[in-house]
């Protein structure tokens, strides 16, 4: 016999802050876990895309609290594209159904919205919501939230060295000038530090061509806790492990 599972909302009272140490000033963050979770429940995976929106909110709201300064969040890659396409469609409608439910709540909490990826080729629907998003926001000082939206690691690198040989070609830039600084700033993330801490949900211990460049010396936490289930606990849980490592950045 099965028996369904009693409907939890995700909204919660915020609990106490936990003091920590060492906050992480960057977090980026690996998803995972929403079509799984649908399953489990007999439900089609956009549901679970879903429930994954109202958590990316929850998270948002930890991260503000938390003061960390970048959240990174990876909501769609340059591989997503092959996935069905009712599923595709319904996942671009996501980026303005989180923002017109959020978007308040966002200025209240000072909070800055960015994009990394390939943002041309995004559905104009979906541009134009973001793009609102991204002016409305561009003077709030508190957390930077960073959504990668048709990102991919290696596209970034291989456009980097396009348009670093381009420069090139235009005497713009130096062979012997080019050092791993200078790099950086053909990346999507120039402006930003790279991130302190990587989290990826459901079980995986892949980086699936997230941030390839930037994670170069990032701690990683994985957790077997799908998406739609990463409440504030489970990401206190990963702020707290953070705490208690050394980070060498390749020295000794
Ligand atoms: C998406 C929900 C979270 C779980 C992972 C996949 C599904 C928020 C956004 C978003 C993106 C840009 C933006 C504001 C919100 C989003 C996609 C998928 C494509 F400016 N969640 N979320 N975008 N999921």
């Amino acid at each position: 016999m099965s028996f369904k599972l009693p409907f939890i909302k995700n909204k919660k009272e915020p609990t106490e802050n936990i003091k920590l140490n060492s906050i992480p000033r960057h977090v980026a963050i690996i998803m995972d876990g929403n079509g799984r979770w649908a399953k489990k429940r007999g439900l089609p995976r956009i549901a679970g895309h879903k429930e994954g929106v109202d958590v990316v909110q929850q998270t948002v709201r930890t991260a503000s609290k938390y003061n960390i300064k970048i959240l990174t969040l990876f909501t769609f890659s340059t591989e997503n594209w092959k996935r069905p396409k009712p599923e595709v469609k319904f996942l671009m409608k996501l980026p303005k159904q989180f923002l017109n439910t959020y978007l308040p709540e966002l200025m209240e909490k000072n909070v800055r919205v960015e994009t990394i990826g390939q943002f041309d080729m995004l559905p104009a629907h979906t541009k134009e919501a973001i793009l609102e998003a991204k002016e409305k926001t561009k003077n709030n000082d508190g957390l930077l939230l960073n959504f990668a939206i048709n990102y991919g690691g290696r596209d970034e690198i291989l456009q980097a060295v396009k348009n670093i040989a381009s420069d090139m070609e235009n005497n713009q830039l130096k062979i012997d000038d080019l050092d791993e600084d200078k790099f950086s700033n053909y990346l999507y993330t120039k402006t930003l530090d790279d991130p302190d801490l990587l989290i990826r949900t459901s079980g995986e211990r892949r980086l699936s061509n997230f941030l390839l460049w930037q994670l170069a010396y990032t701690e990683f936490w994985f957790t077997d806790v799908l998406w739609p289930d990463f409440h504030e606990e489970v990401f206190v849980q990963a702020l707290k492990d953070y705490e208690n490592r050394k980070r060498r950045y390749g020295g000794i």
